[in-house]
């Protein structure tokens, strides 16, 4: 234990060189708000400053699984956000602490505004409740003019709830914005001037899991400086405690996106036996949409070994696929440079795995590029949980199910009458749209977009699925406007629909 002169005295010692610095809540900000979200089997915080997974009473551990059992998997995670303007680095970032306020960032005065003004608290809303009730926003509340994404029913341009709704993906939707503008105010350990960023974040999970229980986050990362975003990434940074924090292990999975943690043995003196797996998956990406590869990089932090990033120049660092000091991370079973760090099979032994057990933070991102003055990066992201037989299986299973809550969502497991292929909503649209269909029984499933000449354009669809209605999120974002065609195929039953991207 440390002794209170020592702590006063090196305070700032300690805040610069031990990484992070798990005790420091978040100052005081009157639209601070934090909501939990529990759709499904996952319960967890979600606050309006980029940070998510932290309880915000007792600043412990806030994603509990299964939901009421009051077991943990995640301590805190939150939005990381890089860039260069010129040659100044910059980099905004949540994880104990956030750099973020809630708010936006006005272009024409070049300042952060809103961060004392309550209505731009966390937003909440459910499809079940247009009048809201003690834990849901009415519709008429949701906050379209800061951003919150909405669906124009009545088609004239005006948010005119009932008639019109709050975009609602999920059963639970939350919408915040926030921005990293009021950075000079706030004491940081890795400070740096901010991006001057203003971040729309619509978070938003589903009673009904698909393979595992999920939370998706859509993150708008709006570039309001006046300078352009230069090799500007944006990455989800995660401390992953599974149970006991002491015994886990990380992995990455560079085809599938993901980044997960993972319990070290079959015990953990918190979970007991059969511990779950852990994860971040990045969904979809503004420059990558039509790539196979979404995350660029992917790593597993040891704190104590020395590879948490200290600085804002060790975050770019770590936020361009390097180690912290700016050298390439090798694979030791390869001897190939590599961004992926445990990208071997922990189930079968084979490649690269993580040897120890231990406190493990878990880290991936996209390199987005170049992002001028006033454009727009897309950065989706999925919290992920699955439980197998033992630990390794838990991984496998895990990673089996990222597929599934990629691109589907299940939004009822009550059998239909029928097969069913709905028209897409909306329609037109720019750049996505909704593709809902229903299955009288499990099959195996394709629903593929062609072009008028009909050249297949992109599978959206290639799996096996139990009887229900799912929902398919179709992204255009790259293709010339114009008709396209959808089609279904789900053991005999076939149907193809017209669709129409306006851009
Ligand atoms: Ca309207
Ligand atoms: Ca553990
Ligand atoms: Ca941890």
């Amino acid at each position: 234990m440390r002794n209170l002169i020592f702590v006063i005295l090196t305070v700032s010692v300690i805040i610069i060189f031990s990484g992070f610095d798990k005790s420091k809540p978040l100052d005081n900000v009157s639209s601070l708000d934090f909501k939990k979200i529990d759709a499904n089997q996952i319960s967890t915080f979600v606050g309006n400053t980029g940070g998510f997974d932290r309880n915000p009473v007792t600043f412990n551990s806030g994603f509990e699984w299964p939901k009421g059992s009051g077991m943990f998997a995640v301590y805190s995670s939150g939005l990381w956000i890089s860039c260069r303007v010129g040659d100044s680095i910059r980099v905004s970032l949540s994880d104990y602490d956030s750099e973020y306020r809630p708010g936006y960032f006005d272009y024409n005065t070049q300042m952060p505004m809103g961060a004392e003004d309550p209505n731009y608290r966390l937003y909440k809303v459910s499809p079940d409740f247009p009048n809201g009730n003690n834990d849901f926003d009415s519709w008429n509340l949701w906050p379209v003019g800061q951003g919150a994404p909405w669906v124009d029913n009545n088609g004239n341009g005006i948010y005119e709830p009932p008639a019109d709704n709050p975009l609602m993906k999920g059963d639970q939707n939350l919408f915040c914005s926030f921005t990293d503008g009021y950075r000079d105010s706030v004491l940081n350990s890795r400070s740096a001037p901010p991006l001057k960023a203003e971040i729309h974040m619509y978070a938003w999970a589903k009673t009904q899991s698909v393979c595992a229980d999920v939370i998706n986050y859509e993150w708008k990362i709006i570039n309001k400086n006046v300078s352009a975003w230069n090799d500007f990434s944006s990455a989800i940074w995660s401390d992953i405690d599974i149970g006991s924090a002491i015994n886990d292990k990380g992995g990455s999975d560079s085809v599938k996106n993901l980044v997960y943690g993972y319990n070290g043995t079959n015990q953990d003196p918190v979970y007991g036996p059969v511990p779950p797996a852990v994860g971040v998956i990045i969904k979809e990406v503004t420059g990558h949409l039509n790539s196979l590869y979404k995350s660029d990089y992917a790593t597993v932090f040891k704190c104590g070994d020395g590879e948490c990033p200290r600085d804002s120049m060790e975050v770019y660092n770590v936020m361009h696929g390097f180690k912290r000091d700016g050298s390439n991370a090798v694979n030791p079973i390869t001897n190939q440079i590599t961004r992926y760090k445990y990208s071997g099979d922990p189930v079968s032994g084979i490649g690269w795995n993580d040897s120890t057990s231990g406190d493990r933070y878990i880290f991936i991102g996209s390199l987005i590029g170049t992002v001028q003055s006033l454009d727009t990066a897309d950065f989706k992201t999925i919290s992920i949980i699955k439980k197998g037989s033992n630990n390794l299986s838990s991984v496998a299973e895990l990673k089996n199910c990222v597929n599934f809550v990629i691109s589907v969502n299940n939004i009822s497991s009550e059998t239909p009458g029928d097969f069913k292929l709905y028209q897409n909503y909306p329609n037109p649209f720019n750049p996505s749209t909704m593709i809902r269909f229903d299955l009288v029984n499990k099959n195996f499933v394709t629903l593929k977009i062609f072009d008028v000449l009909g050249r297949e354009i992109k599978t959206l669809v290639n799996s096996n699925y139990a009887a229900g209605t799912y929902e398919v999120d179709f992204n255009a974002a790259g293709l010339p406007s114009g008709i396209y065609y959808y089609t279904l195929k789900a053991g005999g039953f076939s149907d193809s629909k017209k669709l129409m991207l306006i851009r």
